[in-house]
Formats: structure tokens, sequence, C-alpha cells
């Protein structure tokens, strides 16, 4: 087993804890109540949203070997259960797809601007993967086309250029002064790069930093701009740190819990890779063997293609 083979298990396998263990956690009172009941069902942690379209993604990537938008499409519309916890756009916008609609149009039709949710981000990390560092600008455009099937607006995309090609690049170890200078050069949208500025500052600073500054300077909400900076800081920072830490931390910002779970899980995954997950709660995932199988498929492609 390749020590990258490693990291791509382990970051589609952290991702998905991240989202379930992160899930029970998110927003108010009453989807709190919703998801304890959803959830508790199996008797196992279910995963949201965030995990069924990355295993949209994955599968995708497998059967056409890049970024084929038409499928992509198909495959997120088919995927949708309301008792995933869609986000509320994206719900509409794949109801329509369903029925009919090209993606197209349909990505346009629920916000004009298109959606600057962090749907797109959620499931990004295997892009990065599957495309690698090397030929970055290959990446970030696979990335951008990847997102706007479901998310038109500048933001959304931005947001999952930040988790894929972070995650691709923490997989080669780069420095984290790097990553962020190779992050400016394609981030477009002034709120993704101030939010980058921040998290630049907190990542330098001498003490550890509270997970409430960095809700309240990186933001934890639903808005790409409001989560997907707060994970790249929170996968970074923690990225030596034991991963049931990472689980803590997370809880403690607060706010978009599994999404934030989901993407900074990608990139803790690819820099400590699936050995050091902990079993106990690998064993508490919902359909546990049907993603293992799919993560280890997965890597095998990415080291055939890369290695
Ligand atoms: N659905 C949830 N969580 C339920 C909690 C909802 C919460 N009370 C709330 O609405 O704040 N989680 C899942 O949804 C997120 C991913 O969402 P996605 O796929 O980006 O969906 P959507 O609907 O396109 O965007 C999310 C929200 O962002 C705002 N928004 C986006 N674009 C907008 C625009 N152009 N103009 C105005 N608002 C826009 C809306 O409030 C959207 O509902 C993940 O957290 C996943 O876990
Ligand atoms: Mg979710
Ligand atoms: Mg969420």
């Amino acid at each position: 087993m390749t020590d990258i083979h490693d990291r791509v298990r382990g970051a589609v396998l952290a991702s998905a804890l991240g989202d379930a263990f992160g899930a029970p956690y998110e927003g108010g009172v009453a989807e709190r109540l919703l998801w304890a009941v959803l959830g508790g069902r199996s008797g196992k942690r279910r995963w949201t949203d965030d995990t069924q379209m990355s295993v949209d993604v994955i599968e995708s990537l497998l059967a056409c070997k890049k970024v084929e938008q038409n499928d992509l499409a198909r495959r997120f519309a088919r995927s949708y259960r309301w008792s995933r916890g869609y986000g509320p756009g994206a719900g509409k916008l794949l109801k329509r797809i369903r029925q009919g609609t090209s993606w197209q149009i349909a990505n346009r039709t629920v916000y004009p601007n298109g959606s600057f949710g962090n749907g797109g981000a959620m499931r990004a990390a295997p892009i990065g993967f599957f495309y690698g560092a090397e030929r970055e600008r290959r990446l970030v455009r696979a990335v951008r086309d990847a997102t706007v099937v479901t998310h038109a607006h500048p933001a959304g995309q931005d947001g999952a250029v930040v988790i894929a090609l972070t995650a691709a690049l923490v997989c080669q170890d780069c420095p984290v002064r790097e990553i962020l200078k190779r992050l400016r050069l394609h981030i477009q949208t002034v709120d993704l790069q101030n939010r980058l500025a921040v998290a630049e500052r907190l990542l330098r600073a001498e003490h550890p930093v509270l997970p409430k500054q960095v809700a309240s300077e990186l933001g934890n909400g639903i808005r790409a701009r409001d989560s997907c900076v707060t994970a790249f800081s929170i996968g970074l920072a923690l990225r030596e740190a034991p991963f049931v830490r990472l689980l803590k931390y997370i809880r403690e910002v607060g706010g978009d819990t599994d999404t934030i779970g989901a993407m900074a899980g990608a990139v803790w995954g690819a820099a400590c890779g699936y050995r050091q997950l902990p079993e106990d709660l690998l064993k508490r995932l919902e359909q546990r063997q049907f993603l293992e199988e799919l993560a280890c498929r997965f890597a095998d492609a990415i080291v055939q293609e890369h290695f």
C-alpha cells in the first residue's frame, strides 16, 4: 500500500466521519431534533448530502475518467433524497434536473446569480486528488466545471477550489505558506481572498486559536465564504492532532458542523492517512464497508494514473 493510497483513502473516510459525526450538531434546535430522529434509525452514524455528493463525484470520476458535467448532474439528481439534509436551493435544483431541466438552466433558476452555498466545496476534495497538484491549472478548471453544475456563483466555486487544491497539495506535504500562496493565485472573489488573509494570520499565531475565535473571524455558516476557509484552517492547524480532537474542535466552532467536518476531515485525512483514523469511529459509520470499498477503488485509480 503506497503512501498516496493511504492518504486518499484516509481523506474519503475522514470526510465521511466528519460529516456523520458533525451532523447531529448542525443548525438550530429543530434541525438537531429532525436529525436525531433520522440519524438514529440505523443505529449507526448517518451521513448527509456532503458524503452522498462526494460518493457521486467519485463514482462519476471512476466511470468517466474525468469531470463530465452531464454525468455528474444525472448522478446528483438520481441520488437526491430530502432525508440526507440537502441545502434548500440544492434540493429544488436537483428535483428540476430530475424532471428534465438541463443543469445549465437549473443552476440559475433558484438564485439567478447562482448558489454561493458550500455544497460545491463539500464534495470537491476527490477532484483535487484525481487531477493532482502537479497540473494545478487543469485541477482548478476541473473543480470549477464540476461545481458550476449546482453552484454557478463564483464564491461557491472559489470555496470548492480552496478545498480541492488544499487537499491535493497536503497530499504532497506542501508547506502551509506555499499552499496559501498557490490558493491566492486562483481565488477570484474578494470575500474568499479576505478570508485567506485572516486564515494566514491565525495559522501563524503563536498560541492555539480557540474555536470561538475561528467562528467569529472566519465564519461557521452555510455560505461558501463562511465555512470553506474555516475548514481549511482547522484541517491544517490540527493535521498533527488525533482525529477525535478535530471532531471536538469542530463541534465547538458550531454552525454548519457536518460540512466543516467533511471539508476539514478531507484535509486532515490527506495529511494523516487512513491508518490514523480511529477504528471505534469507523465501526459506527453508516455503510462503512461500501465507503471503504469505494475509497479503495478510487485510490487504486489515482495511483495507477499518477504513479
Ligand atoms: N441543508 C443543510 N442544512 C440545513 C440547515 C439550513 C439552515 N437553517 C440554513 O438555511 O441556513 N445542509 C446542507 O446544505 C449545505 C450545502 O448547501 P448547498 O448545496 O450549497 O445548497 P444551496 O441551497 O444552494 O445554498 C445554501 C444556502 O446558502 C444561501 N444562498 C446560496 N446562494 C445564494 C444566493 N445566490 N442568494 C441568496 N442566498 C444564497 C441560501 O440560504 C441557501 O439555502 C451544507 O451545509 C449541507 O450540509
Ligand atoms: Mg450535510
Ligand atoms: Mg452542512
